[in-house]
């Protein structure tokens, strides 16, 4: 066989003969070759020896930050809006499609931890552009802990497990992390944000993205603009309640990366429109005083409007976990003739961080050869050999200048696409110090208590009293509290009288602006597309009710799941269900509305109870058609709001449970609940 005709590996097992991996077939993988039937292995079985030594170096190191994640592959199209602040074709040009990989993550768990835990969450995006790969590194978190890159090991080696018995894993809730956001107080900001419903996404697809630093772009005659990169989702941004975050991480610990993958599998293709601020590039680096260097700080959409630039839809999961989710390398250097950096310096640090941590993570210098991380145009480097080469290079002159390769590659100017950076004035003196403008760490998170709901404020004062309360050390909560009364008195009093703690006084109250957009409450109904809604069944209950439910609320996206108390079918009369799930099997929190099915015989089985009862404390619609007598034994208040009590499903019953569910939660059901539960 000459080197052209080599069958190119398919990676497909299926209907082929099993080999080693020179492609010698097997006839036995399940006997190791033997002196004997009782006897020792023999060294020379080539075939044991590979299929250990193989499996003994299956896994690579865990990413140092983000280790969790879950991801799939999508497309953008740009709206053309764009233009007038960039020549990047992917985002300039009015209808042009880029493929794209998009993975999600939390940022202090390993690989196995949950999904649901309260922390930050990566968005980081892989653009295939015509013009090479650009990466948007994002979180769902518009600011960062630090301003300078260089304090990154320290907050990480904080909030990470403590070193001594390596727990708690996966959360902030604990001394070393309190220790140093206490002590370093620029990390306030962004600690509001965590400790917020924003803590605890309900799904990556009701989650905001954002760019965090300030990019520069830079259009097509040179001109050049500052922004702030935002990504919108189209189903509305939507977080869990404590308690059901807390249930999944037991029930489901991979809560958020099943939702992900099964609602793409269901043609519920999550959608996001990315937006931009654009703020003047005048030397200033700044905005309305908001100094756009300092990644601790936003610029109010009311300020600045974030402008659609173009949407986002993720409709393929990965086929190979590693290959792709494990293998893709994000870097901020990615950038495209376009987008430039800004002197940021947390974004500075960040450019040389990504490309460093692959070498080591995915084992020399040749990752961009990876599948999942080669770009989709061509590439023509003059980068040669190092581990896992997998390039057969042509041509003996790998440098320039040189004559005997004709003098290729030959360089491109900005006229043939080339990456020219815009020049940029760059002096000073070499100094280790912050400009005076990074050292409000107040206002901003004093505007975002304010800008809150009291739903969303009682939740944020519930969140600081839960992790604090976990502290061992006094004087931490102490320092923490010192800080709260920094940002607002009322949030620092309830978190003190949460601890048993008295709350510092005297500070002065700060005259902050509010940004109605740092609210995720809804007041009008969003989309339902993706929602769960249960329904609770038995051999007695109204299945063709279900059928008549299930084609109300299919044609809006959303999904019913039959529950019964045991597997199977569900018949009656001439209608029958599927069961789903069974109560066994069924936990509140895979719901976003739970319903029971009329004529289905009331019951005390406490799992039914504790499904309805959680439901009901989660604020999600419930109700009943039919006499809603089981509702009432399980304890149920029918005259609560958001409960759904009607004779038979009709319009207006599936139009009321469109709503509510639209609504997201039912808030004013909150003060009916315990506060510990939401
Ligand atoms: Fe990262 N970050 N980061 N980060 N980051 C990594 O790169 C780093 C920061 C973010 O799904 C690492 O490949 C430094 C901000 C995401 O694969 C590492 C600093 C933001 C992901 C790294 C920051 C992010 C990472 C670990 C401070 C939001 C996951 C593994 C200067 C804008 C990407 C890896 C994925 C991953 C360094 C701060 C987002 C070590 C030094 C701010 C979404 O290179």
């Amino acid at each position: 066989m000459t080197a052209t005709n080599v069958p190119e590996p398919t990676g497909d097992q299926r209907d082929r003969f099993l080999t080693t991996a020179q492609g010698v077939r097997l006839p036995d993988t399940d006997h190791s070759l033997k002196a004997g039937e009782r006897g020792p292995s023999l060294l020379e079985d080539f075939h044991l020896r590979e299929k250990i030594t193989h499996f003994d170096h299956e896994r690579i190191p865990e990413r140092v930050v983000h280790a969790r994640g879950a991801a799939a592959h999508g497309v953008f199209t740009a709206y053309g809006s764009a233009a007038s602040v960039t020549r990047a074709h992917f985002l300039a040009e009015k209808g042009r499609e880029t493929p794209v990989f998009v993975r999600f993550s939390t940022v202090l768990g390993s690989r196995g931890s949950a999904d649901t835990v309260r922390d930050t969450r990566g968005f980081a995006v892989k653009f295939y552009t015509e013009q090479g790969n650009f990466d948007l590194v994002g979180n769902n978190i518009p600011v960062f802990f630090i301003q300078d890159g260089i304090k990154f090991p320290d907050v990480i080696h904080a909030g990470k497990p403590q070193p001594d018995l390596e727990i708690p894993q996966a959360q902030s809730a604990h001394d070393t992390f309190w220790d140093f956001v206490s002590l370093h107080t620029e990390a306030t900001h962004h600690v509001m944000w965590a400790m917020s419903d924003r803590g605890i996404p309900r799904s990556y697809r009701t989650m905001e993205g954002f760019g965090v630093h300030a990019f520069r772009l830079v259009d097509a005659e040179g001109g050049t603009a500052l922004v702030k990169f935002h990504w919108k989702p189209v189903a509305g941004v939507h977080s869990l309640v404590w308690e059901e975050a807390q249930i999944a991480a037991g029930v489901d610990p991979d809560f958020h990366r099943r939702d992900l993958a099964e609602a793409i599998e269901a043609g519920a293709f999550p959608e996001w429109e990315l937006g931009i601020q654009v703020m003047l590039d005048d030397g200033t680096d700044s905005c309305e005083g908001i100094d756009l260097l300092d990644p601790t700080k936003i610029v109010p959409e009311e300020l600045v409007p974030v402008q659609p630039i173009g949407r986002l839809r993720l409709d393929r999961n990965p086929t190979s976990y590693f290959a792709e989710t494990e293998q893709v390398a994000f870097h901020t250097g990615n950038l495209v003739p376009g987008i430039e950096v800004t002197n940021d310096p947390l974004m500075q640090a960040r450019l040389f961080s990504y490309l460093d941590t692959q070498l080591t993570r995915l084992g020399g210098p040749n990752f961009p050869q990876l599948p999942i991380n080669r770009p989709h145009c061509p590439v023509n480097d003059m980068l040669r050999d190092g581990m896992h080469q997998t390039v057969v290079h042509t041509g003996i002159a790998p440098y320039r200048p040189n004559s005997l390769d004709g003098g290729a590659p030959v360089l491109a100017g900005a006229q043939d696409g080339g990456y020219v950076q815009t020049p940029r004035r760059i002096e000073g003196n070499a100094v280790r110090a912050n400009p005076a403008s990074f050292e409000d760490h107040f206002s901003q998170p004093a505007m975002f208590y304010r800008s809150l709901t009291p739903i969303e404020r009682a939740h944020l004062v519930e969140a600081f009293t839960f992790e604090l309360g976990k502290c061992c050390v006094q004087a931490v909560k102490e320092r923490e509290l010192a800080v709260l009364a920094q940002v607002d008195a009322e949030l620092c009093a309830q978190v003190a009288d949460g601890l048993g703690l008295p709350a510092p006084t005297g500070q002065p109250v700060r005259a902050v602006p509010i940004s109605p957009a740092l609210s995720q409450v809804v007041t009008e109904p969003g989309p339902v597309a993706g929602r769960r809604i249960g329904v609770v069944a038995d051999a007695a209950a109204d299945l063709s009710g279900i059928t008549k439910l299930r084609k109300a609320v299919q044609k809006l996206g959303a999904e019913v799941l039959v529950i019964a108390p045991a597997g199977g079918m569900l018949k009656h009369g001439r209608s029958e269900q599927v069961v789903e799930r069974t109560l066994l099997t069924a936990r509140s929190i895979e719901f976003d509305a739970v319903l029971v099915a009329g004529g289905t015989v009331p019951t005390r089985d406490i799992k039914l109870v504790l499904l309805l009862q959680e439901a009901f404390r989660h604020l999600k619609p419930i109700g009943t058609w039919g006499d809603g007598e089981i509702l009432l034994e399980a304890g149920i208040d029918l005259d609560a709001p958001g409960v759904l009590v009607a004779g038979a499903v009709d319009r207006a019953f599936t139009d009321a449970l469109v709503t509510a569910l639209g609504l997201h939660r039912v808030w004013d059901r909150a003060e009916l609940v315990t506060s510990s539960a939401v």
